[in-house]
């Protein structure tokens, strides 16, 4: 009889409480905080290569990891010039990071593979 009583009083308690949580949590409430961690991976620095060309992001801040994603059908690299600070290969479809120079400035990369590819980094 006790117990019987016990389980009623739980419900009855945790059907008020349903209804107060159900109205705080609106369908658009987790989107949004989706798409703030979305944006958030988006902003990290990525050299992409396809069709035989880089596109390289604006600026990176000085020592930075820089993600560099190849969707070409032959493997490329990300190679620095004259001052030469950095190197990567990166496989057909695959990607692969370096880590920007510390010194600010301008620094011209091409692919070891094919001489045309050209690029300049710009670091903050
Ligand atoms: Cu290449």
């Amino acid at each position: 009889m006790i117990r019987t009583r016990a389980y009623a009083l739980a419900a009855a308690a945790a059907l008020p409480l349903a209804a107060a949580v159900l109205p705080v949590t609106p369908a658009t409430a987790s989107p949004v905080a989706a798409s703030a961690g979305a944006v958030e991976r988006a902003a990290a620095p990525t050299i992409t290569i396809a069709d035989f060309g880089f596109r390289v992001p604006l600026r990176v801040a000085r020592g930075a990891r820089v993600r560099v994603v190849n969707k070409d059908i032959v493997e490329h690299t990300v190679t620095s010039g004259a001052r030469g600070r950095f190197s990567v290969d990166v496989a057909a479809g695959k990607s692969a990071s370096f880590v920007a120079p510390r010194k600010p400035g301008r620094y011209a990369f091409h692919c070891a593979f094919h001489p045309d590819m050209t690029g300049v980094l710009v670091v903050r």
